[in-house]
């Protein structure tokens, strides 16, 4: 299975260690063949190499559109060597076998990211390339087939192995990798298509692309890895790491949570933080400076927040920072972080720091669910409540601060897994009570954390009182208002819509408490 390489075609946009690679490959006795700018730049370093044009007897023409869709270069490409009739057709047609392919495609999503106008967008969509890389691909029992500029290490290692050929097993898996990336190309200039349509969540196709093998799942016993989409809004797929230890399976899915989350909060409105366990919110506020924030963020949760994951809404400070160094934390996410907050964590050597250029766009995009046998799309929830969709049940009103808790509570409580009830009270989380089979529970669980963080921060009442509720989807029954209501909340914001609203609205007059519906539910599984 031995395919030795002695004829190569490189046609590549991505220029880099081209040089090294045809240097090598010359050095090896293997003749070069190559497009306009590829042959021009392997000249150009003193090497000898055969202009495609040449040898098809045709130009590149059309801007370049045309060059390589030849029949000497796909019959070169796809002839089976030990079949007659194409070795018999090679001869006819004067096609000379071609054995490596080095193509990398025209840049079309970095172009498309760039913000490009349609016109640019539309001469970056490669067609030769794909061609070629599809048709080496297919012929692997006898092409080897190179897309990745990383692989040209593993080409020429795998070479200097078996005296300048290539094992079977090694050309299978050059070829899945060049079948991975033309799906991956096609998808990008169809979800191109889409977004220019209007039409994103009828995309034929979805793709990703391999950014990150990572050491395990989310258990050491499940390999695991991490593929990016293409798209450049801010998240834990586009930030930069400035310190600690590769991100984990855990820490991604934990960190996208927590930027999510935070992203709600309009930065010009004012600093908040959240701070994340298991994908859930374990603390959220927001605070006159960033450091008040995350300060009170803390306070929800004290004993939940080690370990955690924080997200700011503001680029990260030096005073901020020295507050969040108090404690062990997992990952900080920002958008951007001043001089004195990075020499404040970079005595945190296992402190994982990322930063954005920005907040996630929280007003569109869609959401993937893998089930077995497929992916579920949906939109992305961008449902939200201003005080005039509020319409008010109870015979009280909720009165001015009571009214801001309880839009605070229902932002959080759609980041928190349902069944999900947040307590809040001045602008911050005081109980949180997540992903419940049983809304009552949700309900109980938040009040009776509280009552613990009293007892840590030695309080002589439980934080949830005088506090607003929030119930992401409605109440079934009374028994759940009747518990925040023991808990000592005052105001509750809930979707409204059971067969028992007259019951449980009864049970909020009786309780003298306020309760507005807002006729919009938040689940979140
Ligand atoms: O415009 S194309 O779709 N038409 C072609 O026939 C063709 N052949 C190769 N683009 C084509 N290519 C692409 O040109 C390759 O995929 C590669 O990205 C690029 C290399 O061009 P150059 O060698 O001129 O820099």
């Amino acid at each position: 299975d031995l395919v030795r390489v002695r004829r190569a075609l490189l046609s590549v946009s991505d220029k880099a260690g081209l040089i090294d690679l045809a240097q090598a490959l010359s050095n090896q006795g293997v003749e070069l063949l190559s497009t306009g700018g590829t042959a021009q730049a392997i000249r150009d370093a003193g090497l000898k190499v055969r202009d495609v044009s040449e040898v098809t007897g045709f130009p590149e023409m059309m801007d370049g559109r045309v060059k390589t869709l030849h029949p000497i270069v796909h019959g070169g490409l796809l002839a089976l060597r030990d079949n007659s009739d194409h070795t018999d057709a090679m001869d006819a047609h004067g096609i000379g076998a071609i054995d490596l392919l080095v193509v990398n495609l025209y840049p079309f999503e970095e172009t498309v990211a760039k913000g490009a106008d349609y016109q640019m967008a539309i001469e970056n969509i490669d067609i030769g390339g794909p061609a070629m890389l599809r048709s080496a691909a297919k012929n692997h029992q006898f092409v080897n087939v190179v897309t990745d500029v990383e692989d040209y290490e593993a080409l020429l290692s795998e070479m200097a192995a078996n005296e300048g050929a290539t094992r079977y097993a090694f050309r299978q898996r050059l070829a899945l990798t060049a079948y991975g990336r033309t799906a991956a190309y096609d998808t990008a200039v169809s979800t191109w298509l889409a977004t220019k349509s209007g039409t994103t969540a009828r995309r034929q196709s979805f793709t990703g692309t391999l950014s990150q093998t990572l050491r395990y799942g989310e258990n050491p016993h499940q390999g695991a890895a991490f593929y990016v989409d293409g798209t450049r809004d801010p998240s834990v797929a586009t930030a930069t790491q400035l310190q600690g230890k590769e991100l984990s399976y855990n820490n991604i899915n934990d960190t996208d949570a927590a930027f999510q989350m935070v992203a709600e909060f309009d930065p010009a409105v004012g600093p908040a933080c959240a701070i994340i366990k298991h994908a859930n919110p374990c603390g959220v506020a927001r605070g006159e400076t960033l450091r008040e924030a995350y300060a009170n963020a803390f306070r929800c949760d004290q004993t939940s927040a080690f370990g955690g994951i924080v997200a700011l809404n503001q680029p990260l400070d030096g005073e901020t920072a020295d507050e969040i160094a108090q404690i062990f934390t997992e990952v900080v996410i920002a958008p951007g972080a001043d001089q004195a907050a990075r020499e404040v964590f970079a005595a945190k050597k296992n402190l994982r720091l990322l930063i954005t250029d920005g907040l996630p766009d929280q007003n569109a995009g869609l959401t993937f669910k893998q089930v077995a046998g497929g992916i579920l799309v949906q939109d992305k929830d961008v449902g939200r409540i201003e005080k005039g969709d509020l319409k008010t049940v109870t015979k009280r009103a909720p009165n001015e601060q009571e009214m801001e808790d309880l839009l605070f509570a229902w932002t959080v409580a759609k980041h928190v897994k349902s069944n999900a009830i947040v307590y809040a009270k001045n602008g911050a989380t005081v109980g949180i009570g997540a992903g419940q089979m049983s809304r009552v529970d949700s309900t109980r669980i938040a009040a009776r954390k509280a009552l613990d963080m009293a007892d840590v921060l030695k309080l002589d009442r439980s934080p949830t009182q005088g506090a607003a509720v929030a119930s992401d989807a409605f109440f079934p029954f009374a028994d759940g208002l009747i518990t925040a209501a023991e808990a000592g909340a005052t105001a509750l914001i809930q979707p409204g819509g059971s067969m028992r609203d007259e019951e449980v609205i009864a049970a909020a007059d009786e309780l003298g408490l306020a309760m507005v519906f807002t006729g919009m539910r938040h689940f979140r599984h």
